[in-house]
């Protein structure tokens, strides 16, 4: 193991995703002197998992993902912490025609039922889809075809990501939020080979005996990850819709597709929210990541937390309102409130980065989202312990090693195009 039961744990973004689910299972194992840490309380407002909802489904077999999402489905439905937050209401994952994402949908769905799955369905057509999503009845998709889940749905993200904070604290956790948080640098030992501890942005040292780096969006701007973590922005947007509206919305499935975007359940507050589907958006500027000494050019995240009036590009607006007039075209010409920008960090392969970092004893990687780990929160942080314990699967610790280089270097983890950069983008107003 990398640590005892009594050794002082740091996790720096501690009030994130992957971060929270990490102190929740290091207090649950016993550990018993661990303290994250995070520019923002729990829930941390430069998380993506900050978020009204997600989707979440069950995979189970399908991969080293279908497994983990399997464990984050038996904790979304049966832990007390999660429970309440997890709405399974079906998914639909759609695609326009005869796509090669289709193809992809049909070979899944092929797995799944030679797995014996009794929930999933093939939807052919249009008509097909409308008897699962009765709220899609005048859509205009009589194209489209794609995968029903019946394990699967939503969960409300904000609210799960703040049921974690509230038993970090009911299980005595640790904390350190705001600029005593705020990662700036490691603390190295004097011959510079182990991790012993972090500083902080108001000159706090904070030593430690393990530090799990769980940054998010934020990871390849405080250290140099060697091009391994590429961040991106995504953009959603709300409607406030009345009561009546609401109620008429209740249940619905989750539907994505991967043209158009997706959206799920309106929230008990009547906030439905629209997410339209690309390569994300780069931000690239310069940055000094530790333990760097000359600026780099590289992706930075802009915090929306931190900047409250920054505007959405004006062609994701646009494909927001072709999700809508395409779906649920009632909805059309509605004030489209909250819009932001998301943050996430993407590897070349779509794989985490969850490993011990070779060029320091003492620092353990906990990364690489690429748009997975928020439906795994449950569970994302019993794979970091399961490091820490060295108890990680072999499968699991080859697919998250260290590797730079790795994989096509400009590459998306997503194929398809390079994402565009924000500064390219008209409609973006920040400052
Ligand atoms: O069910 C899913 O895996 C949806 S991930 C949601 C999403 O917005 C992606 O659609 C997007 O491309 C990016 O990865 C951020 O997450």
């Amino acid at each position: 193991p990398l640590a005892d039961k009594d050794a002082r744990i740091l996790v720096v973004g501690g009030a994130g995703t992957i971060g929270s689910s990490t102190a929740l299972h290091l207090l649950r194992r016993g550990y018993s002197n661990v303290r994250i840490l995070d520019v923002y309380p729990s829930p941390s407002g430069n998380s993506a998992g900050n978020d009204l909802n997600k989707i979440c489904g069950n995979d189970r077999g399908l991969g080293i993902w279908g497994d983990i999402s399997d464990e984050a489905w038996e904790g979304w439905t049966h832990d007390p912490v999660f429970q309440p937050y997890c709405h399974s209401v079906g998914k639909l994952d759609l695609a326009c025609g005869d796509t090669p994402r289709a193809a992809q949908l049909r070979r899944k769905y092929n797995l799944l039922q030679s797995l014996g799955r009794k929930d999933v369905e093939w939807l052919s057509d249009g008509d097909a889809i409308k008897r699962k999503a009765g709220h899609l009845a005048d859509a205009n998709i009589e194209t489209w075809n794609g995968l029903w889940c019946g394990e699967g749905g939503w969960v409300a993200a904000h609210d799960a990501l703040d049921s974690v904070g509230r038993e970090l604290a009911s299980l005595g956790i640790k904390t350190a939020f705001g600029p005593s948080g705020t990662f700036v640098s490691l603390l190295l030992s004097e011959d510079g080979k182990t991790c012993t501890g972090v500083k902080a942005a108001d000159g706090t040292e904070w030593p430690a005996d393990l530090v799990v780096f769980a940054a998010g969006a934020w990871s390849p701007v405080l250290l140099d990850l060697q091009g391994q973590c590429e961040s991106k922005a995504w953009i959603y947007a709300h409607i406030q819709l009345t009561p009546e509206e609401a109620e008429q919305l209740k249940g619905i499935p989750t539907m994505y597709n991967d043209e158009y975007g997706f959206f799920m359940e309106p929230s008990a507050t009547g906030l439905l929210k629209f997410c339209n589907e690309f390569a994300g958006y780069t931000h690239y500027t310069t940055a000094t990541p530790f333990p760097l000494t000359e600026p780099v050019r590289i992706s930075v995240p802009r915090s929306h937390a931190a900047h409250p009036t920054d505007t959405i590009p004006t062609e994701s607006l646009e494909d927001i309102k072709r999700l809508i007039a395409k779906t649920i075209s009632w909805l059309s010409g509605r004030p489209l409130i909250n819009q932001a920008l998301c943050w996430c960090t993407d590897t070349p392969d779509a794989q985490w980065l969850l490993c011990e970092d070779p060029r320091w004893k003492g620092l353990v990687l906990a990364t690489g989202d690429s748009g997975h780990s928020f439906k795994t929160l449950p569970v994302a942080g019993k794979q970091v312990v399961d490091l820490i314990e060295g108890v990680l699967a072999p499968e699991r610790k080859h697919a998250w090693r260290w590797r730079p280089g790795h994989g096509d270097p400009n590459g998306t983890g997503r194929g398809g195009p390079r994402p565009k950069d924000l500064a390219d983008v008209p409609g973006w107003k920040h400052d």
